[in-house]
C-alpha cells in the first residue's frame, strides 16, 4: 500500500481494453505481474535484459536491445506497461500476421521499411547462436540469409515487408526459437472471445 504505482489508472485500462485483445482483469493482472518485472513502471534496457535472461537465459541477452527496440514505440528508451501489453497482445494475437509484423520491425533494424542482407543476418546470428548451432561466429547464419534472399527477394537485395511474410509463412521454423515474451506473463496464452 501507499506506492500509487501499484494501481494502473482507469484511463490507461480503458486505452489497453480499446487495443489489446485483453479484457480488464486480465489488463490488470498483466500489470500486477509487470510490476514484478519491472517495479519502477518504466522499463530500461538493462532492467528489459534480466528480464529477458531470468526467462530465456544468458543467450537471450544479445536479443534484448532489438525486442527493447521494436517494443519501445515511441523511442523514449523505455517501456511503458502500455507499450509492453501491445506488444504482448500482437505477439500471441490468433492472428499470424500480428506476430510476422512484429517479427518484420525486429529484423528492420533500421526502420526504414525493408530488411537488407545484412539485417536479417545479424538477427539470424543471435537466434543461431541460442541454439548453439552457428559456432562459426555468423558464418551459418549468413548461409542462410544468402538462401532466403536467393528465394524471396527477387534481386533487390532487400526484402519488402510481404517478401518477408512470404518468406516467414514458409520456413516457420526458422523462427522456433526466438523468445516468445507473451510466455512469461499468461501461463497459457489464449484470447477472452468476450472482450
Ligand atoms: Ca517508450
Ligand atoms: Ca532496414
Amino acid at each position: 500500500m501507499g506506492n500509487k504505482l501499484e494501481k494502473l489508472p482507469e484511463k490507461e485500462v480503458q486505452f489497453l481494453r480499446m487495443h489489446t485483445n485483453f479484457d480488464k482483469t486480465r489488463i490488470k493482472e498483466s500489470y500486477k505481474e509487470y510490476l514484478k518485472i519491472s517495479p519502477k513502471a518504466l522499463m530500461g534496457l538493462s532492467t528489459f535484459k534480466e528480464y529477458l535472461r531470468q526467462f530465456f537465459g544468458d543467450e537471450a541477452d544479445s536479443f534484448a536491445h532489438h525486442y527493447f527496440r521494436v517494443i519501445d514505440k515511441d523511442n523514449s528508451g523505455n517501456i511503458n506497461f502500455a507499450e509492453f501489453l501491445l506488444y504482448l497482445s500482437n505477439e500471441s494475437d490468433p492472428n499470424i500476421f500480428c506476430k510476422i509484423r512484429l517479427m518484420f520491425e525486429l529484423f528492420d533494424i533500421d526502420g526504414d521499411g525493408r530488411i537488407e542482407k545484412k539485417e536479417m543476418a545479424e538477427i539470424f546470428k543471435i537466434a543461431l547462436k541460442m541454439t548453439e548451432e552457428d559456432r562459426e561466429d555468423g558464418l551459418a547464419a549468413h548461409k542462410l540469409t544468402q538462401k532466403l534472399f536467393e528465394d524471396y527477394d527477387k534481386g533487390k537485395e532487400f526484402l519488402t515487408q510481404n517478401e518477408f511474410t512470404d518468406m516467414f509463412l514458409e520456413n516457420r521454423i526458422l523462427f522456433k526459437n526466438f523468445p516468445v515474451l507473451s510466455s512469461t506473463l499468461f501461463t497459457e496464452v489464449c484470447m477472452d472471445p468476450n472482450k
